[in-house]
């Protein structure tokens, strides 16, 4: 039997398990990336391991979420992260140097190889047949020192695509076609595969696009092959040598095949509160739109900001629209800047954004009080964008380029012909933003610059054989991260001082969620499925975890999140029967019992003491698993692993 692409790189990594669906293996990692929002906590957790210097072959240490710098905090956490890298070999990219995705995809990403990154928009690596997965902070902090990283060993989906896209119809059309088809749990415990004849006519970007936005599919990633089009990128980035060729076996078997045909697309929107609550553009005409934002990780790319360039050209955003732009790296910018395209912009009246995540993680630029908002991002959560009653819309920069131009929802097709884009065979190579880490005599004096905005993080308690605990909260379906732990302008700069942010934990459903914790000392969620989809931040698991939260039992969790509350020492469960999350109610007190022996045959019993009631709940875990939850988290689980 042939092996798919995704199969033959873990393959070459095996370092433990079997590649049969469901199982749980170990991964020998390459790369790594971090960002400033979830870099500060891995790095933190990496000095507890207490190793000099990294074992990878390269790791990269990316700011671009918090560079607003309202005070002190981020520039403190910045400093710290830059004393970091430079002492225990990590490459550092400045601020302003770009979005992680982007710039890694840019300068360091390498066909075939393994990359994780506290950011679960890492795929995006998969646009050059990368095989790079979105991690919890203490997942990275083990693969920078050596440690393999576990998932389960997912099922193969593949996507064949024939035909071309028409004009003004984009790679962002088929993320968010793809979304509509499989919905935001629809690629949860599958890596999807890219390819058919269709995906001869997609560039690395394009591509990069779409396996950015496999993450809202809930997949585990989302790979392209290595092709004349990932040769032709890598060569254009000064890299051809980093180039190998890669591509599935013809009788390699897959899961489940979707087929997609490119030239049937039209131009798609995700309306508020869902990447997948997808309808076609023309659907929603007459939609009147207050904001138009262009840029993040999935569509700001030169290809991208040369079409928004040239769609603004001569012309001015409408008086009711707000527009910003932000490129995706200084790469992007500088040569944006160089071919002249960069004045077509600015004079149309949009307003330029550094080169970082910007609104797409609520930071600056929110929209007004329930202002119709149309962003080329990845994700419209509820109160994402900083104002809650926010409307957010996703769609392609040529559909959010439409709009701003006539104040309301526009199929860009209505414009007439659409703007000759071509990438230069060349581009822009200035890696100066880029600090190389100390070398390793040096290192070893150099000191680490904490600031006061740095706090412990919370250690996670050993589950022992019983735990009794209120139900302090009960949510539905699809809670996301920023659910969880909200980020924004007002928060993320607090992500290495858990006790601070502890007081935000569910506010946007639930503003008294965490003085209830608190005051109950031990605590339970419940909710339901897809639990935790979204971001890869382990906060949404650490600060429970401050709070008190001992487990959590839902119908269904998301991939990164479930890895992130064990790493923290929480209990994850689930209903045996989902009918059964019908029969608890918020304010319940409950209590597991036989812990021990359930964790290892997967069932516990749960006793709603209020109710009188009992219920079976599954504990799927491997025995790594049980031993990070009986020591407390993977922390503790490694210490002890150390000791023994
Ligand atoms: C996001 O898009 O939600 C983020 C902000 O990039 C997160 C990481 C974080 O919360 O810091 C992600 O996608 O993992
Ligand atoms: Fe940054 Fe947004 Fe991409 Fe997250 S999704 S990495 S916040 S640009």
């Amino acid at each position: 039997m042939g092996l798919t692409i995704a199969q033959k790189i873990i393959a070459q990594h095996l370092i433990s398990g079997e590649m049969k669906p469901g199982n749980e293996i170990a991964l020998r990692i390459d790369q790594t990336l971090t960002q400033d929002a979830t870099g500060t906590m891995a790095y933190l957790e990496f000095e507890t391991m207490g190793i000099d210097r990294v074992k990878t072959e390269r790791s990269v240490a990316y700011i671009d979420h918090n560079t607003l710098q309202c005070g002190f905090e981020n520039p403190d956490d910045h400093r710290y992260i830059q004393s970091v890298a430079a002492k225990h070999g990590i490459w550092f990219s400045r601020p302003g140097n770009g979005i992680c995705h982007q710039v890694h995809l840019e300068r360091f990403g390498i066909p075939g190889k393994t990359l994780i990154g506290s950011d679960s928009h890492t795929p995006t690596g998969g646009g050059l047949g990368m095989l790079a997965f979105g991690a919890g902070g203490m997942d990275v902090a083990v693969a920078m020192g050596g440690g393999a990283y576990y998932i389960t060993m997912p099922k193969m989906y593949k996507v064949n695509l024939t035909g071309h896209l028409r004009p003004y119809v984009t790679a962002k059309d088929v993320s968010l076609e793809i979304l509509r088809i499989l919905s935001v749990k629809g690629g949860v415990g599958a890596i999807i595969e890219w390819g058919g004849p269709g995906i001869e006519t997609l560039n690395v970007p394009q591509r990069a696009t779409i396996t950015n936005m496999g993450t809202e599919l809930g997949a585990t990633t989302s790979i392209f092959p290595s092709d004349e089009m990932t040769r032709a990128f890598l060569k254009a980035q000064g890299r051809e040598q980093d180039y190998v060729p890669l591509s599935s076996d013809s009788d390699a078997v897959y899961d489940r095949v979707i087929d997609i045909d490119l030239s049937a697309l039209e131009p798609l929107i995700a309306c508020p509160h869902s990447p997948d609550n997808v309808v076609k553009v023309s659907e929603l005409a007459n939609v009147k739109v207050d904001q138009v934002c262009v840029g993040s990780c999935t569509n700001s790319s030169l290809q991208d900001m040369l079409t928004v360039a040239g769609m603004l050209k001569g012309r001015t955003v409408c008086p009711g629209v707000s527009m910003s732009v932000s490129p995706g790296s200084r790469q992007v910018l500088t040569m944006l800047s160089d071919m002249g395209a960069l004045n077509d912009i600015l004079l149309s009246g949009a307003r330029l954004l550094e080169c970082a995540c910007g609104p797409c993680i609520g930071m600056g630029f929110s929209p007004n009080s329930a202002g119709v908002s149309l962003r080329t991002f990845n994700r419209n959560f509820l109160g994402r964008s900083g104002t809650k009653d926010g409307q957010v819309y996703l769609c392609s920069p040529e559909t959010a380029v439409a709009s701003a131009l006539t104040g309301h929802i526009t199929d860009p097709r209505t414009l007439g012909e659409a703007p000759a884009v071509s990438l230069p065979d060349t581009f822009k190579v200035d890696d100066s933003a880029v600090l190389a880490p100390l070398p390793e005599d040096q290192a070893k004096d150099a000191p680490i610059l904490r600031g006061p905005n740095i706090k412990e993080f919370p250690a996670g308690n050993p589950v022992t054989d019983e735990i009794k605990a209120s139900l302090t909260l009960k949510v539905g379906d699809n809670i996301t991260t920023d659910h969880i732990m909200p980020a924004g302008a007002k928060i993320l700069p607090y992500r290495s001082n858990i006790p601070y942010l502890s007081q935000f934990c569910f506010g946007v459903v639930d503003e008294t969620f965490a003085e209830r914790a608190k005051a109950a000392g031990q605590s339970i969620i419940v909710g339901g499925s897809n639990y935790g989809q979204g971001s890869s931040r382990e906060h949404a698991a650490l600060v429970p975890l401050y709070l008190g939260v001992r487990a959590v039992i839902v119908k269904s969790f998301a991939r990164i999140h479930v890895a992130n509350l064990i790493n923290a020492g929480i209990l994850p469960l689930t209903f045996e029967n989902p009918e059964d999350y019908e029969k608890l109610n918020q304010g319940d007190e409950l209590l597991l019992t036989g812990l021990e022996e359930g964790m290892k045959t997967g069932t516990v019993l749960l006793k709603d003491v209020t109710a009188g009631t009992e219920i079976r709940l599954n504990a799927q875990l491997t025995e790594r698993q049980r031993g990070m939850l009986k020591a407390g988290g993977l922390l503790a689980y490694t210490k002890e692993e150390a000791q023994a």
